[in-house]
């Protein structure tokens, strides 16, 4: 079975891996490829940081700080404390060592002329990875969060990624540094539009037997995948079931402000909100299926084939359980 999963970081990892276990655990043949955003990559220290990237390649390699949704497990942080005593004001982003070496190697691939693709490729292949982690696109798309005019300069952190003085954040310096402040006016994908998708995205979106929208945060992780030309309109033709899974358990985000993002996006923060602005495939949108928690569950009628299943992935036979439900979904689309 070929599943194409539009995935974001830690929401979209967990998801990946608990399909991976699912494979391992039931020995069935599952050929999983993530596309993966990269509105969140920026520069850092002269690094090139692929978060969203890493989680997934963590997460599936077994690598991955699996409580926190980022970085390595059991990563050191000697780098990390000498640059908290010496150039406090580039801390803000932590790197483990393990962590800074794994972008010191992306960073140097990327300069001796390799693609995000290729580069993303190696590691996987390094980490034993079985599955395919395609980034949604080899061109910079940076996420930029625009801020209301009335919030004072003053309050702004220096906005490094776009380069400019106006008043807009590159997407880390918004939510790590910022903490999700000041409230955004929007988010926008301004490169985008010339992006061209990575090779092989549209393919695995076209051939896939399922795809799956993780429960990755709609407004900033999968709305710049499907803003990426040609991505959305895949998603809309493909042949196959296109199933989503909900970010929003008894209406808040599992963790992260996809609360605030919603807020942006003028989306209530509950499951159905999200299912409604990805929107049914039958009415001009994206979705066939619909997988929530119970606790979100609302008496039908509803727009859309619905399940629901406990959805807070976690350990072997919590993630069976959600992609065995995903499944059932399947069947029923
Ligand atoms: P980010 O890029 O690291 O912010 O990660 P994503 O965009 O992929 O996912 C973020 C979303 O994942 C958040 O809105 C969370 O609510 C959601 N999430 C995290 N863990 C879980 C989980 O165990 N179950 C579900 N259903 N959603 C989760
Ligand atoms: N998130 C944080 O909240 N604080 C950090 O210091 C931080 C460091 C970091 C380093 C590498 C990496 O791949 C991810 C990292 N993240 C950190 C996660 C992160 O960038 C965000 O969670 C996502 O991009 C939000 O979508
Ligand atoms: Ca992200």
């Amino acid at each position: 079975m070929r599943v194409a999963l539009l995935s974001g970081g830690v929401g979209g990892a967990r998801c990946a891996l608990a399909l991976d276990i699912w494979r391992r655990e039931t020995r069935s043949r599952l050929d999983l490829t993530a596309i993966v955003n990269v509105g969140d990559d920026f520069t850092h220290l002269g690094l090139r940081i692929s978060p969203d990237i890493d989680s997934v390649l963590y997460h599936l390699g077994d690598l991955g700080d699996t409580a926190r949704g980022w970085g390595r497990a059991g990563d050191s942080a000697t780098i990390a404390e000498q640059l908290r005593r010496h150039l406090p004001e580039a801390a803000w982003f932590h790197l483990g060592d393990l962590d800074l070496g794994h972008s010191l190697i992306r960073t140097r691939l990327l300069a001796q002329g390799l693609t995000l693709s290729e580069v993303t490729a190696k590691f996987a292949e390094d980490f034993g990875i079985e599955a395919s982690v395609r980034p949604v696109t080899d061109d910079p798309s940076p996420t930029v969060v625009d801020v209301p005019a009335e919030v004072p300069a003053e309050t702004l952190w220096p906005d490094e990624a776009s380069g400019t003085a106006e008043r807009s954040l590159g997407f880390q310096e918004w939510w790590v540094r910022g903490q999700a402040e000041p409230m955004p006016c929007r988010f926008r994908s301004p490169a985008a539009a010339e992006a061209r998708p990575a090779p092989g995205v549209l393919d695995a979106i076209r051939d896939a037997d399922v795809v799956v929208i993780a429960p990755s945060n709609p407004i900033v992780s999968v709305t710049p995948v499907l803003d990426i030309p040609g991505v959305r309109e895949a998603v809309r033709a493909t042949s196959a079931p296109v199933v989503g899974l909900s970010p929003i358990i008894g209406g808040r985000p599992v963790r992260g402000w996809a609360d605030r993002c919603l807020a942006v996006a003028g989306v209530e923060c509950s499951a159905t909100g999200v299912r409604d602005f990805y929107g049914a495939r039958e009415s001009g949108g994206l979705l066939d299926g619909w997988l929530l928690d119970p606790i979100d569950a609302t008496p039908g009628p509803h727009p859309m084939p619905t399940t629901a299943s406990e959805l807070r992935f976690g350990g072997d036979e919590r993630d069976t359980r959600i992609v065995e439900a995903l499944w059932e979904l399947v069947e029923a689309v």
